[in-house]
């Protein structure tokens, strides 16, 4: 066909075709950014409708409205489905950012991880409860205490070496943290009298740090006052409550020691848990460990109180919580209870637990 014959507005023409194939690619853009290539390349200052229409003012007069017309016909026609296509591109992106985004309610949750108790809090609660069915009543008193009570009603000379300095944390006026729980049983001797069965627990302060050592531990003490309390039944009740903390029925034993205040006194240790007593590294090949201190209440603590040591007799022990849990729960440093490292916390009770 030859063009030449066709006048400028015949829609059927070359020329129309080639200004309907810019339609199709409208229809046929997958992208807004196609969208917008195909837009310049017919709009754009450099398109091709937009020279037609520029070169509109060359023609003669007679041709130009016609012309005019008709390219301007194509532009509605063009922009209007230029706008649809835009419409329905954007539409089906923000349902694909809609769908990318959507939440799959069907998958199982994450689950909820339950915490757990503190190995010192399940220790303090064990021992509380082996003492309590024991018929101990647990007493409290200040961590901030006066030398009155931390030493002297303690029969603890002035010149003994737990009073100085460098092993006791002195605060202003004269007063101390508590470097054991001993007064807190002092004050319920002062303020109840005989019989009386008490168990103190809480922190206690003393300038130490090391594997085993902090400055900052906890005791647990207990004092049984009544008439007929002897060594006997010392060395029965602190077995038992012994073999029901460790659950094994542990050989235990009492060694000959020293402390101001009880008179006389014992360690106690058991067979060591770790080698079943025949010797290994944690007890130093001795095959026992040392885990309370012990011992019948010394007359001087009675005298100063006023109470009659003629007639009442009284046991007392004391114990350091953090060193019996990590004999227990095979804790191999002391200040894995207070990283709070949940892999050490999370750990189950018993089971070695190595950071390093
Ligand atoms: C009163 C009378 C006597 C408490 C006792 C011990 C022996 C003892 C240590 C164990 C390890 C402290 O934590 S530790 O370092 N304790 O050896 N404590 S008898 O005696 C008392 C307490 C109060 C009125």
């Amino acid at each position: 066909m030859d063009t030449r014959t066709r006048g400028p507005s015949d829609d059927g023409g070359i020329e129309g075709e080639e200004l309907r194939s810019f339609l199709e690619r409208v229809r046929a853009a997958l992208s807004l950014e196609d969208l917008e290539s195909v837009r310049v390349a017919l709009l754009g200052r450099r398109g091709l409708l937009s020279e037609k229409l520029r070169a509109l003012g060359a023609l003669p007069p007679s041709e130009r409205a016609a012309r005019g017309e008709r390219l301007n016909g194509f532009r509605r026609e063009f922009e209007s489905a230029l706008a649809d296509r835009r419409r329905a591109l954007e539409e089906s992106a923000s349902e694909g950012r809609l769908r990318a985004a959507a939440v799959d309610v069907t998958l199982p949750g994450r689950g909820r991880r339950p915490g757990s108790v503190h190995p010192l809090s399940r220790a303090i609660d064990d021992i509380l409860r082996i003492f309590q069915a024991r018929g101990f009543v647990p007493v409290d008193g200040p961590e901030i205490e006066d030398e009155e009570h931390n030493f002297t009603a303690l029969n603890i000379p002035p010149e003994h070496p737990a009073r100085a300095l460098h092993d006791t944390f002195y605060v202003p006026g004269g007063r101390l943290l508590r470097t054991h729980t001993s007064p807190v049983q002092i004050r319920s001797l002062e303020d109840e009298g005989p019989p009386l069965r008490v168990l103190a627990v809480g922190r206690v302060y003393r300038r130490d740090a090391d594997v085993t050592h902090m400055p900052m531990f906890h005791q647990v003490e207990g004092l049984w006052v009544d008439e007929g309390v002897s060594f006997a039944v010392l060395k029965g009740l602190l077995t038992d409550a012994l073999q029901e903390f460790f659950a094994r029925e542990l050989p235990v034993r009492f060694r000959p020691s020293y402390f101001p205040f009880t008179e006389p006194s014992a360690e106690v240790d058991v067979g060591c848990v770790f080698c079943d007593g025949k010797g290994c590294r944690v007890c130093k090949g001795s095959g026992w460990l040392e885990v309370l201190g012990s011992g019948l209440v010394h007359p001087a603590l009675y005298r100063r109180l006023g109470i009659d040591p003629a007639r009442w007799s009284g046991l007392a022990f004391g114990l350091g919580v953090e060193r019996l849990t990590m004999l227990r729960d095979r804790v191999s440093d002391i200040r894995y209870f207070y990283d709070n490292d949940l892999r050490f916390l999370r750990s189950p009770r018993g089971e070695s637990y190595v950071c390093d």
